[in-house]
């Protein structure tokens, strides 16, 4: 039992002085590196369940933006991981070291150090996305901490059992330890979070929008009072990642290689990309394939770039390549097929949102856009396209989800605006009803609400950003008493009616109609 307790409380000092060199000196922090080789090893489907639960915890408990909230508490598992891991390696010493009657207390504890220290030395170099330092000190680094925390474990257990002339109680020493322990957790949180990161995050006056008007602004229907913003603040864009911590990479070091079937390999620097090519410029809406009816895991913004187009002729392609396989800085990969490319020259190497270089948490230095898909086929941290002749299952649908990834007609009720009713002529009062829908590419050719499983009437629909982006609807709905539920569907731009019978975002993407009901 003081096993687990000793184990326990080393491991959290442990954790934090982990912390705190990653933060202060860009060493790794091997509770999310471990974290997130385990994620990679796990078969998709535990992971899609174990996401599709966190996410429903979220919105049910109404805990926050999902994909923020969702990493909160996967950080937190990965830290729960390996401290139950370690405590479990404490209990085993103490037992052993209890069986042995106490002797070799250091030679055992430092000795299972190393047994737990070297296989995360091992994974944390292999997935290698905390830490900025060189990979031999990083190993050094986290193979001599494990070594120490093993060799404490052994003095606790020799503190904790062998007689000595001013030996202390064994509570007032766990007491103890708990204090320190305490001290350093607490320590190490805080000035780990204080301490100042090199960010390379734009100021907001640099950005597209802070100095342009929308090119909707004139468009006669306005959005609902309370709708969500058309045009989504980069801060407020969701973020899924398959790891905990997004890879930073430095423009210097980096370069696009293109290698396969090609005439000869080639490597870009982004400045290439940014001068040698007209920029193309795209108002998208992207949203995650996990994303529930109404969720939040969708926004819009102004994406820049090189058409794939463009910049095809200049890789030189042998006759028989087929697809692009495209990897990331962070093991996630994605094969296109140039026949996507070649039938649309939207198809784009993204470097900019917003006008300003990609945050990087969203892709810096390079992303791609695919028209019409979820994101889930659309690589972030993009480092190498190589040219192949065969499709391959990219890493999502390795694991489970929809080859196509295409996405599903949505649409949302943002806002029963009641506070902002509009009073007319003839004395009758509206309330503004409204929200977004969105078919990828297809646009939205009509959007209809219904009223207490009444008729459908048709929304007002606002000029969108563009063809790729969601679009804002709006109903003014005459104001009756009582408590009233209101529903919404949409059409594509090709008329389609978007799915109604409900479904889970896995494999394929959510669809099912979304209601609010409302006393008034
Ligand atoms: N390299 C890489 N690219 C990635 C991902 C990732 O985890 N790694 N996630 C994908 C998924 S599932 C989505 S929904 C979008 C999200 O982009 P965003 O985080 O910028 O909103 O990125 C896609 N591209
Ligand atoms: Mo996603």
């Amino acid at each position: 039992m003081s096993g687990v307790a000793v184990g326990v409380m080393l491991t959290a000092s442990l954790i934090a002085v982990f912390y705190l060199a990653w933060r202060l000196a860009g060493l790794p922090f091997p509770a999310f590196d471990v974290f997130d080789w385990m994620t990679r090893k796990l078969p998709g489907s535990a992971l899609t369940s174990s996401l599709d639960a966190i996410v429903y915890i979220i919105r049910t408990l109404h805990l926050g933006p999902t994909a923020e909230t969702a990493k909160i508490f996967e950080k937190a598992m990965a830290i729960a991981v390996l401290l139950v891991t370690a405590a479990i390696a404490g209990a085993v010493l103490f037992a052993l070291l209890r069986a042995l009657r106490g002797n070799y207390a250091y030679l055992f504890g430092i000795a299972i150090g190393a047994a737990v220290g070297a296989p995360v030395t091992l994974i944390s170099r292999s997935v290698s996305q905390t830490a900025t330092t060189g990979p031999i000190i990083s190993a050094v680094w986290i193979l001599a901490a494990f070594l120490v925390w093993g060799g404490a474990l052994g003095w606790c257990y020799r503190r904790l059992s062998v007689a000595g002339v001013v030996r202390i109680g064994r509570r007032r020493f766990l007491i103890r330890l708990g204090g320190a322990t305490a001290v350093i957790a607490m320590a190490g949180a805080v000035v780990g979070a204080l301490a100042v990161r090199r960010r390379r995050e734009v100021v907001v006056g640099e950005r597209w929008s802070a100095n342009h008007t929308l090119p909707n602004a004139a468009a006669e229907v306005k959005p609902a009072p309370g709708a969500r913003p058309e045009f989504t603040p980069l801060e407020q864009h969701y973020q899924i990642d398959i790891n905990t911590i997004p890879p930073t990479i430095s423009k210097d070091n980096w370069r696009l290689k293109i290698g396969g079937l090609v005439e000869s390999p080639l490597a870009f620097m982004l400045d290439d990309l940014r001068g040698k090519y007209e920029p193309l410029h795209q108002f998208i809406t992207l949203a995650c394939i996990s994303n529930p009816i109404a969720g939040d895991l969708i926004g819009t913004t102004r994406w820049t770039g090189v058409s794939m187009q463009r910049l095809l002729p200049d890789l030189r392609l042998k006759p028989e390549a087929t697809h692009l396989k495209i990897r990331s800085a962070d093991g996630f990969f994605e094969v296109v097929p140039l026949e996507t490319i070649k039938a649309d020259e939207r198809v784009m190497l993204t470097y900019a949102w917003d006008g300003a270089p990609l945050l990087t948490e969203h892709g810096f230095p390079l992303r791609i856009y695919i028209p019409n898909l979820y994101g889930m086929k659309q690589p972030k941290w993009i480092e190498s396209i190589e040219a192949t002749d065969h499709w391959e299952p990219g890493y999502w649908v390795e694991r489970g989800w929809d080859a196509q990834a295409r996405m599903k007609a949505t649409s949302a009720i943002d806002t029963i605006a009641i506070n902002m009713m509009i009073v007319q002529a003839d004395a009758r009062t509206l309330v503004p009803i409204g929200g977004i829908a969105h078919a990828g590419a297809r646009g939205v050719s009509k959007v209809e609400v219904q009223v207490d499983g009444g008729e459908w009437r048709e929304a007002q629909l606002r000029a969108p950003l563009s063809g790729l982006t969601w679009v804002i609807w709006r109903y003014d709905w005459p104001f009756r008493e009582g408590r009233h539920t209101f529903t919404v569907r949409c059409y594509d731009g090709e008329g389609a009616p978007q799915i109604m019978e409900e479904t889970p975002p896995a494999p394929a993407g959510a669809s099912g109609l979304h209601s609010k009901s409302m006393m008034f």
